[in-house]
């Protein structure tokens, strides 16, 4: 009994203790100091640079986070500035290395310009991402209509040149901005009321028209493979939400998951402010023409010189840096402000490995020939103390099929007297492609395209890509524009016309436009049309270019659209209508020997969403019932000639 009581008092008194504290009684053990110190002091004294970590003030008391590098003993050094959603930490502590180079990661560690040049390095945070305060919007559309607040890209990029003049007595005061995709739509924000200082913008595949033909739209047709990157981009400030997938095969999943809407919705997207303002803008409506870049720059004065750089195979933004320079080049009247470097890469490939794209070898490193002959010297020219002369010609173009690289006075060029001329090339009967108009009667071809089998936009199965990962486990994706055609080639739903073998080679140099007679049994269709070099059966020392199929240029519209970008309007259907519209540049030599293709399907999948070739007021919201097969007719006879005018110079 006695027990019994004293352990009730104990448990009573326990229970009244715990009920009274609210946590449990700490366990006692004997002390084992933490070995990690309150704050760890890195040694630094033996690296060739000095690392600042800032947080500078905009004019709204956000702060962004800002990583200086500063090579020792720098003076009078030019400032090149990165501004970033990607982490500015992680992209100047690579390695770590005791030497400056080595720490800049992704496209920094090829530039010569910092490595050799004897540049201080900024890299900073956007608002709203990684270490810097304030919101986050997507490509932050410049104060205005689309956005009433007073901040925007361009004011942060100000207020950051600002500060880094007077606070860096290192450098001689001197700013240039660079950088790639996201990182290439800023310089183009800094060249907006541009900062005094900033003296050079190299705005490298930049994001311009995010409905038009890059990221987010091309032609109307929506490019559900970024929904990952969305995804990751804003629910978090971090990126540390990642996309998940359950199939090993994006096209699976894509078909799987129903419209861009449904796949959308059941990775919680409708939380995500950017996501909302796609759906609710799926036409070329004001929200999109009123952040459109290259229509906001084109009515500014022209005071910073800026070197655009163009991939020819970009999978990402293959629309923006020529959208820019189309728009700022009737401005540039001295032809000395608004330069252009053009090459055979992919998204970014003129920092990475520029010996091939894919299958297609080049006989040089592409990417080190434009560092070193064009970036290098743009940048000393314009940024360094007592500057060398200014060696790089308005347009560096390279020339694919004879890789060769060309110095031209503007694009699309007059070569000497070889100005591009426009020249039809006309689909025929029995898949034949040639210079001559058809005859009377040389008809037409017709598939089904069928949602449920939509053409692969590249050999299945297609490994998810992974923003995480820089949109790359296991997938080529960067190179998928460059991959062998042939794998479509034979589908019942994919049409191809072909020219004999070339007598001789065939050069174009521009931008190839579309104008196909089409009808379909629906009320609105997909029309993807693909110009591609079909190489000799056999290819001595190279086997796998036998008989390849290279796009040389392809796009994709979005039928509804064929009167006008801002209204959809259904398609009649049975009814021949003319499809009209531009495919991205070429600057392509189709060999003697090589033959010229031309290839028709009604889906790319799953780069972009699917038709549902029944008109809906939204396709991000289309129904499993609204997607049906349909016929297509491509016609080719004298009254409705399907034709590719090609940007022609003669030989
Ligand atoms: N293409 C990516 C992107 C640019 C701009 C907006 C959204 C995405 C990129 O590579 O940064």
């Amino acid at each position: 009994m006695l027990f019994r009581a004293a352990l009730t008092s104990i448990a009573s008194a326990c229970f009244l203790s715990v009920a009274l504290a609210g946590t449990p009684p700490k366990a006692q053990y004997p002390a084992l100091p933490s070995e990690t110190p309150a704050h760890f002091v890195a040694v630094t004294d033996r690296w060739d640079f000095e690392k600042r970590d800032v947080m500078i003030a905009m004019r709204d008391g956000v702060k962004l986070h800002t990583v200086i590098l500063i090579p020792k003993g720098a003076q009078h050094a030019p400032i090149l500035l990165t501004r970033t959603p990607y982490d500015a930490n992680g992209m100047t502590a690579h390695g770590p290395s005791a030497h400056l180079a080595p720490n800049l990661v992704g496209y920094d560690n090829a530039l010569y310009t910092i490595i050799e040049g004897g540049y201080i390095r900024v890299v900073q945070d956007i608002r709203g991402k990684y270490g810097s305060e304030g919101d986050y919007v997507m490509a932050r559309p410049v104060s205005g209509p689309q956005n009433p607040t007073p901040v925007d890209d361009a004011t942060d990029t100000y207020d950051t040149i600002e500060w880094l003049v007077h606070h860096v007595p290192e450098s001689n005061g001197r700013v240039g901005t660079l950088g790639i995709s996201y990182d290439g739509f800023e310089p183009l924000m800094a060249a907006y009321h541009p900062h005094p200082a900033l003296k050079v913008t190299v705005p490298m595949n930049p994001m311009v028209d995010g409905w038009m033909g890059d990221d987010w739209f091309h032609h109307g047709a929506f490019r559900q493979i970024n929904l990952p990157y969305i995804h990751d981009q804003v629910a978090t400030r971090d990126n540390s939400e990642h996309w998940w997938t359950s199939n090993a095969d994006d096209y699976a999943q894509y078909l799987e998951g129903g419209s861009a809407g449904d796949v959308a919705h059941a990775h919680g997207l409708e939380q995500i402010g950017f996501w909302q303002k796609l759906v609710a803008h799926p036409e070329y409506d004001r929200f999109w023409q009123e952040q459109a870049i290259d229509r906001l720059l084109a009515k500014e004065p022209l005071t910073v010189p800026m070197l655009l750089v163009h991939g020819l195979w970009d999978q990402e933004d293959i629309y923006g840096a020529l959208a820019m320079y189309r728009a700022l080049k009737p401005k540039d009247t001295a032809n000395d402000k608004v330069f252009l470097a053009m090459g055979p890469w992919y998204h970014g490939q003129e920092i990475a490995d520029g010996t091939h794209l894919g299958r297609i070898r080049f006989p040089s490193d592409t990417s080190y020939d434009f560092q070193r002959e064009v970036l290098l010297p743009f940048l000393d020219h314009y940024l360094k103390d007592n500057p060398p002369p200014l060696s790089v010609a308005p347009v560096t173009a390279y020339e694919t099929g004879t890789n060769t690289w060309r110095h031209l006075k503007t694009w699309p060029s007059a070569q000497g007297d070889r100005a591009p001329v426009t020249t039809p090339l006309y689909l025929g009967a029995q898949g034949a492609l040639a210079f001559a108009a058809p005859g009377a009667h040389d008809g037409a071809d017709a598939y089904v395209s069928d949602p449920a089998k939509p053409v692969p936009y590249r050999q299945r199965p297609i490994n998810p890509v992974d923003p995480a990962d820089g949109f790359s486990v296991g997938a080529p994706w960067h190179e998928w524009l460059t991959e062998d055609q042939r794998n479509v080639a034979t589908r019942p739903d994919v049409l191809s016309y072909v020219t004999p073998p070339l007598e001789a080679a065939v050069q174009i140099a521009g931008a190839p436009m579309v104008h196909l007679q089409a009808a379909t049994t629906g009320t609105d269709a997909d029309w993807v049309v693909k110009l591609i070099d079909v190489y000799p059966d056999e290819v001595a020392g190279d086997a796998f270019m036998g008989g390849y199929q290279l796009m040389v240029s392809a796009d994709i519209l979005r039928g509804r659209y064929r009167e006008g970008y801002t209204v959809a309007r259904a398609i009649t259907p049975n009814v021949p209508l003319e499809y009209a519209f531009d495919l991205p540049n070429a600057n392509h030599v189709f060999k003697k020997g090589h033959r010229i293709m031309v290839q028709i399907q009604s889906s790319w999948f799953p780069v972009y969403d699917r038709n549902p070739q029944t008109f809906v007021p939204n396709v991000f919201l289309a129904k499993p019932a609204d997607y049906q097969k349909q016929t297509m007719t491509v016609l080719h006879d004298a009254a409705h000639a399907s034709r590719i005018d090609l940007p022609l110079i003669a030989h």
